[in-house]
């Protein structure tokens, strides 16, 4: 068997992942034995009889803090299950932003696990226990860390060899490593869609130049929107 990837997702709310996993592409690399997914309720952690995971916190303020206990319980039960512990992500804006170049290093884990939190976030003892890798999707913020744990699931897994056709990574390739600009335009028929015409450059069979007229357009596009990529 070739190259798989692992993930065990820990979270309070399980039932949000199966539709996402379910989605074409995910599926058919789980199908093919190339990524493993499996996601597993915190709450089943709670020694409490009341199944709390979570608390007030200390020194007063808002919210609820996720307990330590059930945490590490199931991390520890979670590593457990195979041989390499994995590399422990735990999902939070106070993170590391994802880019496609710590999506690459990431793709070098053969096995993660991905903490969510909700409320206000995790007693600092489940970090200074774990270390874990602490990763946010962007400076924006999130009900929980499930829709970021599904973003960083589903940036990883198209860096596994086998997961993309051909195509599909080779265009990868020319669009992100190394080559960070914005996507010229892109046309397909019909040629005249209620009078908004195809660019006539795209018709003239002319490769050259319409490599040239692409190359402009990204460029164009890519200074206007996001300067930040050329610097
Ligand atoms: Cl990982 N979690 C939450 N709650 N909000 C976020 C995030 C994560 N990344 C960006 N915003």
């Amino acid at each position: 068997m070739g190259l798989s990837m692992r993930f065990d997702i820990v979270t309070l709310f399980p039932d949000m992942f199966p539709g996402y996993l379910s989605q074409s592409l995910l599926n058919k690399a789980i199908e093919a034995g190339i990524v493993d997914i499996h996601v597993h309720n915190m709450r089943d952690w709670s020694t409490d009889k009341h199944n709390k995971i979570d608390d007030r916190p200390y020194g007063g303020g808002p919210g609820m803090i996720l307990s330590v206990e059930p945490v590490i319980r199931c991390v520890e039960a979670v590593q457990a299950m195979t041989d390499d512990p994995g590399q422990v992500i735990m999902m939070t804006p106070q993170g590391e932003r994802l880019c496609q170049p710590t999506a690459e290093r990431l793709a070098t884990n053969v096995r993660m696990i991905l903490l969510c939190g909700r409320y206000e976030g995790f007693d600092q003892r489940v970090v200074d226990i774990l270390d874990p890798l602490e990763l946010s999707i962007g400076d924006y913020i999130l009900n929980g860390g499930e829709v970021a744990a599904m973003v960083v699931v589903d940036s990883l897994v198209r860096l596994v060899p086998g997961v993309l056709g051909d195509q599909q990574s080779s265009w990868d390739d020319s669009f992100s490593r190394g080559n960070r600009m914005l996507e010229y335009p892109q046309y397909t028929r019909p040629q005249n869609f209620e009078g908004h015409e195809v660019p006539e450059i795209l018709l003239s069979g002319n490769h050259k130049k319409i490599e040239q007229w692409r190359k402009t357009q990204s460029l164009a596009k890519t200074k206007l929107r996001r300067q930040d990529l050329l610097e």
